[in-house]
């Protein structure tokens, strides 16, 4: 698929990804001088990375309330928590092998817990074997882990087991843990004692600075609930970079950190971790110049194996939106040439008739639904990106990449009219079954294929269409709620909120999730729940709804 071109109209550029729109003389150096100043550009890029690390804000939250789960078939999250004997029950009860205990810190936090523990008996002639398990859920602490059924890692499952050696001592579990509940087991000891924990702490941290800037004092309870749980779920995942959760991965993916640049800008205001976050993804593109979809941050930073095509474009946005809000030319300039290289490399994914096909050979992620037929949203991402390019490219005074860019949208557009638009539905499809999906309408209407008033209606006529294919994942659901918005459709993004957000608050999300299926609280992309994550950063955005748009105050967040 890589060479395919868009068609006669179109600039060479774009129709062959091995030609450039960087200037032309560094198509003339020789190949171990590309390579070598490859390398000095990555250098560059992560010792600007580096100069950015943020500082970590610690916070001290002790002494858990020690509670008891109970199965509740009527609760979505299929368990209640009820406090259990006094709050400091723990601290007076002596514990043996085979006793359990459960604790809740209260709040969701993202940090490392600490301990005493000592024996209690005619001998402390044994280390004690405990495993924690810490949960962001109820069921986290309340079903068992194992057999565990999912296809990631069961390393990331979130219990550890430690020989605690010499008792009495304090102990600090080394790894971080992203928790509000806390399961602890004590595995064994010698029958010649107990043991007694003393001074359960845990230390939270997070780079996001104060208090988040606050919310208009216009909005609905519900919404100050929904944005309460936001600013939460961006605090702890503001860490030395965006993660894209604390449990799990914790990493910086181009996807998530869209995301929460655009909620960070209008609460905590960290500029420099955005920046950070930046240098570090264009560190380490693949040698053709694609970006990783994540890199890792430690023990050092370094590239990952993946590759997502819709978020290597979603960068362009990212640059955009960060020099409309800092000004900070400079990084602008110096990324300038990452971006145009993704347009570059996306343009050879589209066929002579201008349309984006699925080549199948590279991760198109767009959400996580496995029913989604992806050419007609990926067709939009492409063009969305674009149009943030050639903004760059005005800005920076890049005058003929900008004129590429716009040949390059108005072709897209076209070709995705003819394409994706169906004229008795007046809505898009995608795919030999004529899918409607949320995706598609959501992705082609921030592409601008159609005028605003078409848009709006079309829309309009998306929210009434019974069939439309859902979206699974927040991460969509952001992008569907922000078609709406710019295109005039205000009350219909608050039910989205409502709803979406809304129904996670009220089923007692204390950080919002990274998959929400109102009718499965089971679902998960990984083959099992609890190795879904409860604090992911790509769902924070009702926070930058709020704020940015003025939502949260209409009478549907009343009603809920
Ligand atoms: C998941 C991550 C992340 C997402 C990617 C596509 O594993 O948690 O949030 O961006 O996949």
């Amino acid at each position: 698929m890589i060479g395919s071109a868009l068609g006669i109209a179109v600039d060479s550029v774009f129709a062959n990804p091995t030609a450039s729109l960087l200037p032309s003389g560094s198509l003339m150096i020789g190949v171990s001088q590309e390579t070598a100043e490859a390398e000095g550009q990555a250098a560059d890029f992560l010792a600007r990375a580096q100069a950015e690390i943020p500082t970590l804000l610690p916070t001290t939250l002790a002494d858990p309330q020690t509670i008891k789960p109970v199965r509740d078939t009527a609760a979505y999250l299929r368990w209640r928590i009820n406090p259990a004997a006094d709050i400091d029950s723990i601290y007076r009860n002596l514990y043996k092998t085979g006793d359990t205990v459960f604790l809740d810190f209260g709040q969701h936090v993202t940090g490392y817990l600490s301990l005493e523990v000592e024996g209690v008996g005619t001998n402390v002639d044994s280390p004690a074997r405990i495993r924690f398990t810490f949960g962001e859920t109820p069921g986290d602490i309340a079903e068992e882990l194992y057999p565990y059924k999912g296809n990631l890692a069961s390393a990331w499952l979130p219990d550890e087991v430690l020989n605690l050696d010499p008792l009495p001592g304090n102990f600090t579990i080394t790894r971080r843990h992203a928790f509000r509940y806390l399961r602890i087991d004590v595995l064994s000891t010698s029958p010649k004692f107990s043991v007694r924990f003393s001074k359960i702490e845990v230390k939270s941290i997070t780079s996001a600075q104060g208090q988040a800037l606050p919310i208009s004092s216009d909005v609905q309870p519900l919404a100050k609930q929904i944005d309460h749980v936001a600013i939460d779920t961006l605090r702890n995942c503001m860490q030395t970079i965006f993660e894209d959760g604390p449990r799990r991965d914790q990493r910086l993916w181009i996807g998530d950190l869209r995301l929460q640049a655009l909620s960070n800008y209008v609460t905590f205001r960290n500029y420099g971790l955005v920046k950070r976050c930046l240098y570090l993804l264009a560190a380490f593109p693949q040698e053709d110049g694609l970006l990783r979809a994540c890199v890792f941050e430690k023990p050092a930073p370094r590239h990952s194996g993946d590759t997502i095509l819709d978020y290597a474009c979603i960068y362009a946005a990212l640059l955009r939106e960060y020099l409309d809000q800092t000004g900070d030319i400079a990084t602008c300039r110096a990324l300038w040439p990452t971006v145009l290289r993704q347009m570059e490399i996306v343009s050879g994914y589209i066929n002579a008739d201008g349309v984006f096909v699925d080549p199948k050979t590279i991760w198109v992620f767009i959400d996580w639904n496995e029913k989604l037929h992806r050419d007609a949203s990926m067709q939009g991402v492409i063009i969305f990106s674009l149009r943030h390019a050639l903004v760059l490219a005005e800005k920076l005074g890049d005058l003929a990449s900008k004129k590429r860019l716009e040949d390059m949208v108005e072709q897209l557009a076209a070709a995705a009219r003819q394409k994706f638009l169906d004229p008795q539905l007046q809505l898009f499809v995608s795919g030999p079954d004529r899918q409607v999906s949320w995706a598609s309408q959501a992705w082609l209407s921030l592409a601008g294929v159609l005028s605003i008033a078409d848009t709006t209606s079309l829309l309009k006529r998306a929210v009434g269409h019974k069939e439309i294919l859902p979206p699974s994942t927040p991460y969509l659901y952001h992008y569907v709620v922000e078609a709406m918005i710019t295109h005039g459709l205000k009350d219909e993004a608050d039910d989205v909120i409502v709803s979406y957000w809304g129904g996670m608050v009220r089923r007692g999300a204390d950080t919002f999730w990274e998959i929400y299926d109102p009718d499965d609280s089971l679902a998960s992309p990984y083959g099992d729940v609890h190795i879904n994550s409860f604090c992911h950063a790509w769902s924070c955005t009702p926070a930058y709804f709020f704020r940015k748009f003025g939502l949260g105050a209409s009478q549907a967040y009343g009603q809920a």
